[in-house]
């Protein structure tokens, strides 16, 4: 199988670093042996943990009030592809992405799958894109798409979406995720109940041509680009949806689409509870929004979401749940940021796999608020690096991904053969 890396170089390097990574690991089983931990079952869950990268991501990112390329960076699917290979290569636990419509639009959607598979990677769910015009459009989603008061402007907004889910099953999906940008900039603009009412008539015409091995994920954000009200704003409201149109219909949690201080891992449990929690978009964020790096703000919140997701699954609460990264990179190189993120994760999820729910318990029935906290925080606290690090090391990935990619040169090599955006010089190179 063709890789982006080969084995030779990852070989040389984890050559380099395991002596090291030996002793960090020995300290940490002896640690976690301690604490009555079995090592060997969290690894085999962790072997099996994945993370979708978003063909978005990969680009650089920006705001309304600039955008700075950096040289080598991908300009269509296929070179976006090849950086996901390559963050697949090092970390292993990356090997699905996901497209978005019409921005991955190809021609010969067979060549992209084989070309996909090639780096041994899938796709993850498509994602419909009704918050943009497009030249070639005859109609504007400026007030709304799956929502608006124009039925004509309704169906076309339909239509993409239907588009959308035959293009990805051409290329081996199993999900539509909807994130629409419908709302109100004024009160009174729109008649609350009426748009809701059009956006469940919409979901259905679009659920009705879901496949049947499909799952359609809602995606809720409170504010932006409306600023007054939007239509599928929260979880109750996804929830809602989802529960009326059936059980191929899931709620899907972006972190960064919560209001500042939103208990989002207690929205994690009761969508675990109401088996309507399909999916995760992960980032993290400061004042609002999804364009921080997973894990760089707030990494205790997002053990608390992978707390209750593993108490979930250990009580046969939880479905398939689909996770995948949605950030925007606009100051550093989507790569490192992706592996970083990615890793970051990971971490979150190995921790939550260091709780002992029986202990817990104990401490919950006594109302022992301090105990059960520190034994949150015990697990939180046990640096689970050495674990990481053993676990990529044994699947043929590399120790330190990072400090690899960085000497990989890889932008520079790239900035050879892609087409150049603006002057080199300039560059973060
Ligand atoms: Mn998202």
């Amino acid at each position: 199988m063709f890789k982006a890396i080969s084995k030779e170089q990852i070989e040389n390097h984890n050559k380099r670093n395991i002596n090291n990574l030996k002793k960090d690991y020995e300290f940490f089983l002896k640690k976690t042996k301690n604490l009555g931990i079995n090592i060997n079952n969290i690894k085999k869950e962790l072997k099996n943990f994945s993370v979708a990268l978003p063909s978005w991501g990969l680009g650089t990112g920006g705001t309304r009030f600039g955008k700075f390329p950096i040289a080598g960076e991908p300009n269509n699917i296929f070179e976006k592809i090849e950086d996901c290979a390559v963050i697949n290569d090092l970390i292993g636990i990356t090997n699905s992405v996901s497209l978005h419509f019409p921005w991955d639009n190809v021609g010969d959607f067979k060549e992209l799958k084989e070309f996909t598979s090639s780096y041994g990677l899938k796709f993850d769910a498509v994602n419909s894109n009704t918050f943009e015009d497009f030249k070639d459009y005859k109609h504007s989603f400026k007030f709304g798409s799956l929502t608006h008061t124009d039925k004509s402007i309704r169906d076309k907004a339909i239509e993409l979406n239907v588009d959308c889910i035959k293009k990805g099953e051409k290329i081996g999906s199993k999900a539509l995720t909807v994130w629409i940008p419908d709302g109100t900039n004024y009160p009174g603009q729109q008649d609350f109940s009426k748009s809701l009412d059009r956006y469940i008539n919409s979901m259905k015409k679009i659920y009705s041509k879901l496949p049947s091995s499909w799952r359609i994920f809602i995606e809720h954000k409170p504010f932006e680009p409306a600023l007054y009200s939007t239509v599928i704003n929260d979880w109750g409201s996804s929830y809602y949806c989802a529960k009326l149109l059936g059980k191929k219909a899931f709620c899907l949690i972006d972190l960064g689409h919560h209001l500042p201080n939103t208990n989002i891992e207690m929205i994690v449990s009761r969508l675990a509870d109401m088996k309507k929690l399909g999916g995760f978009h992960f980032n993290d964020s400061k004042y609002g929004d999804d364009d921080l790096d997973s894990g760089s703000i707030n990494p205790f919140a997002l053990f608390l979401i992978f707390n209750e997701l593993t108490n979930a699954k250990k009580n046969k609460k939880l479905n398939s749940v689909s996770y995948m990264i949605d950030q925007s990179h606009n100051i550093t190189d989507p790569i490192e940021s992706l592996i970083m993120s990615a890793i970051e994760i990971q971490r979150a999820f190995a921790k939550s796999l260091l709780i002992n729910y029986k202990i817990l318990e104990k401490f919950q029935k006594k109302n022992d608020a301090i105990f059960s906290l520190n034994h949150l925080k015990n697990a939180f606290n046990i640096d689970v690096t050495p674990l990481l690090q053993m676990i990529r090391y044994e699947s043929g990935n590399v120790i330190n991904p990072l400090e690899f990619y960085r000497n990989f040169n890889y932008r520079k090599k790239k900035s050879k053969i892609r087409k150049k955006k603006f002057d080199i010089s300039s560059t973060i190179l």
